[in-house]
């Protein structure tokens, strides 16, 4: 037996356990050392029945993600779980699978091979493949429907949630729900069934019968919708109906096939990066993991407004109490009935319990003073953008905070630096940037100032996690990493506009590429008033001679903000239906004309190029500066915080699937045409371009950190 899978005895029953920290993942000698251990139990005439348990945190979490790429590549041929788990249900002694923690993807499928499932109270089961882009490989898509029935299986199967273990067992996955010890009582159920003829899930088919095929019809349809784009989905839909079509063998088959087509998918290529992209960005090289965080039981957050009021249930959210301070109690009932209006549709939606929402509130002191603030671990400050407020307020609270609160700063351009030079603590000083809704948004950026020490970033890193939000570390660069790299996207959806796209085009070729809308829907969203106040700010910095946008300021002189006017790039209805603005289309053609810019047809490729690129390269900027660790860092930041298309994994990882030499040749091309300032190649992309390489080889080199390393 592998070191990974151990076998005791308890009396006439073997207990098979798996030990492959953290998760039990399969990796190579998981799935031997489990066959290993029901053929012996098998043998062994004192044993009667057999219970497969995992050790530490969690049964099996499926298989090891790791090794698809090995297999994609080549580098390893696919095993198959099938025969192991043939061998497990074909066993003449009752295998009772004892699941707690998660039994996800090829966990789950290991465990419904077993002729019984006991699971603790707290477990998970779900079948996550399609996260990943691809679909059960292990007959997942077979047995699930014949335990759990078709549509329990097509929902398990096409859109990844896991079920609790209530639902396991409602549903027909597991026997038994196990209060307090698990394994002893797995082993007492064993004993329960041990002489009993083993049921063998591939052989039940009452739940396949009669399945409505509606059911497929509109699953796809939801699919289309809330998986616009991918593949996976759909591919799992297929599978499982395969399942009231063909015998248990062919459906394993027609699965194989399937699943074998997502593995080598691009979409699987780029949902797999993301998920160890989101696993790797919360580790700074030069912060060790076991950095003692500063313990945060007590927060204050100054500003109510639209950014104060959801960081303000952040605090809340994540069981720590909140002060919430505005200037007047105007703006302060505005911000708390935003709040209690928030935590009401969650509660109408059924998302949220009234006892939930009663506790949350009573977490947040309103109020118009600091009182309370000198007891504060955190204040985090959510005022207006501007940078002699920002240091007005920071100077204020620098006096009232108690040694050792943290100051952070929602700034979403300025420099935090500049800001933490009014403090007599600028070790204590950080960013912490939230995106609008911020109490939806799971991105947080933590900007990290010359000063700021090793313990506020790992504590900013844990409080991110403990506010279920994906913490990434930026630079002090103006806009950090996300708003940095919008600038450029923005200005090539302004300059396509200009040269003779409509404002229609350019959301739809944006929109069809992926992203959860079009650029110029989401600055009419945002506000125009915002960026037009920001380039006041920074108009000192522009440089003369080079071209900038002319429509946008136009549009924010006139009072046309977006949706919350009604009009901007787009008109808006009072229910917020967009439909094209002729005046914009007019006002764009004139500003055009008299700059001489020529008109001509743009297509939706050359769109998505112009945008898309200026995101890739701005990001290999900033990369190359340090300013983000790592290229799959800044694809996190764009995933989670601008609704990039998962299933592109980010702008880096979507320039390595076209191939950096073409990206560049293309920017090239761009500078060529546009002006050496606006397309300069990013160093780093000529760097990569010239040797071959990718963003993610790039990734794999140890090197100096965001701003912090030299
Ligand atoms: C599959 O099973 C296909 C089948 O049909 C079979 C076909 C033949 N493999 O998330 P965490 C690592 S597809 C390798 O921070 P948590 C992770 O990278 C698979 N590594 O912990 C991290 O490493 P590091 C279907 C894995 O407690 C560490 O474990 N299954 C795997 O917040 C801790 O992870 C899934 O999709 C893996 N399968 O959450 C489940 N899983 O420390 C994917 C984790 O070096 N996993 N790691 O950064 C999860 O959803 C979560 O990890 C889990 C734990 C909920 C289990």
């Amino acid at each position: 037996m592998s070191d990974l899978v151990s076998c005791t005895h308890q009396g006439d029953v073997a207990v098979i356990t798996i030990n492959n920290p953290p998760v039990n993942a399969l990796s190579p000698g998981v799935p031997e050392g489990i066959r290993d251990g029901i053929a012996a139990a098998a043998a062994d005439p004192a044993v009667r029945a057999i219970v497969v348990i995992g050790g530490g945190r969690t049964f099996i979490a499926g298989a090891d993600i790791r090794e698809f790429g090995k297999v994609v590549s080549g580098e390893k041929p696919r095993g198959s779980l099938l025969p192991l788990l043939l061998e497990i249900e074909n066993c003449a002694k009752p295998v009772v699978m004892a699941i707690h923690g998660t039994a996800f993807g090829g966990g789950l499928e290991v465990a419904m091979a077993g002729h019984y499932r006991v699971i603790a109270p707290n477990a998970q089961v779900g079948q996550p493949e399609v996260k990943l882009g691809i679909i059960p490989g292990a007959a997942g898509t077979q047995r699930l429907p014949r335990l759990a029935g078709v549509a329990k299986a097509v929902e398990m199967c096409a859109f990844g949630e896991p079920i609790r273990a209530a639902d396991a067992v409602a549903s027909g996955i597991a026997d038994r729900a196990i209060e307090g010890d698990l394994l002893a009582g797995a082993v007492a159920f064993a004993h329960e069934v041990a002489g009993k003829p083993a049921p063998k899930t591939r052989e039940r088919n009452e739940k396949l019968a009669g399945a409505d095929p509606a059911i497929f019809d509109r699953a796809r349809q939801q699919a289309k919708k809330t998986r616009r784009g991918q593949t996976a989905p759909l591919a799992a839909i297929d599978a499982v109906e395969a399942a009231t079509k063909l015998s248990f063998d062919e459906g394993c088959e027609r699965e194989a096939g399937i699943f074998t087509g997502c593995l080598h998918s691009t979409q699987s290529r780029a949902l797999i990066h993301a998920f160890f992209a989101e696993r790797a960005v919360s580790k700074i090289p030069d912060v060790p993991a076991d950095t003692a965080p500063i313990e945060i039981g007590r927060a204050a957050v100054i500003g109510a407004g639209t950014m104060g009021g959801g960081i303000t249930m952040n605090y809340t959210n994540a069981g720590i109490p909140v002060i919430v301070k505005e200037t007047t109690q105007e703006a302060l009932d505005r911000g708390m009935a935003i709040i209690r209006k928030n935590y009401a549709n969650s509660v109408k939606k059924g998302k949220l319990s009234q006892a939930a929402m009663d506790e949350r509130l009573a977490r947040i002191t309103p109020q118009l003073t600091y009182d309370g603030f000198d007891q504060a671990d955190i204040i985090a400050e959510a005022v207006f953008e501007n940078m002699a407020l920002k240091k007005t307020v920071f100077a204020e609270i620098d006096k009232i905070a108690k040694p050792g609160c943290i100051l952070a700063s929602n700034t979403s351009y300025l420099d935090i630096d500049e800001i933490a030079s009014v403090t007599g603590r600028p070790e204590l000083v950080v960013g912490h940037h939230y995106f609008s809704p911020a109490n939806v948004m799971r991105l947080l950026e933590i900007v990290r100032g010359k000063a700021t020490s090793k313990a506020v970033l790992a504590t900013s890193m844990a409080l991110a996690k403990r506010m279920s939000k994906v913490g990434v570390l930026a630079g002090n660069s103006r806009g950090f990493i996300g708003n940095r790299m919008l600038g450029p996207y923005l200005r090539e959806a302004q300059f396509v506009v200009e040269e003779g796209a409509s404002v229609e085009d350019v959301n739809a070729a944006l929109y069809d590429f992926g992203m959860a809308m079009g650029p110029l829907a989401m600055g009419d969203l945002a506000g125009l008033d915002v960026g037009w106040r920001a380039r006041k700010e920074f108009k000192h910095l522009e440089k003369p001679g080079v071209r900038q946008p002319l429509v946008a300021d136009r549009l924010a002189e006139m009072g046309h903000f977006g949706q919350k006017t009604g009009r901007g790039w787009s008109l808006y209805d009072e229910n917020r239906n967009q439909s094209p603005s002729p005046e914009t289309a007019a006002l764009i053609e004139q500003l055009a004309r008299e700059a001489g810019i020529e008109r001509r047809a743009v297509t939706h490729e050359e769109i998505v190029e112009r945008c898309i690129y200026a995101l890739v390269n701005e990001g290999a900027h900033l990369l190359g500066e340090g300013v983000a660790l790592r290229a799959s860092d800044i694809d996190v930041v764009y995933l989670n915080g601008y609704g990039f298309p998962a299933w592109r994994g980010g702008p880096m990882c979507y320039a390595d699937s076209v191939g950096l030499k073409t990206v560049l040749a293309r920017i090239e091309e761009f500078q060529a045409k546009h002006g050496p300032d606006l397309w300069a190649p990013a160093p780093l992309l000529r760097q990569l371009a010239e040797r071959g390489q990718t963003f993610t080889e790039f990734d794999t080199e140890p090197r100096a950190s965001a701003s912090g390393r030299p």
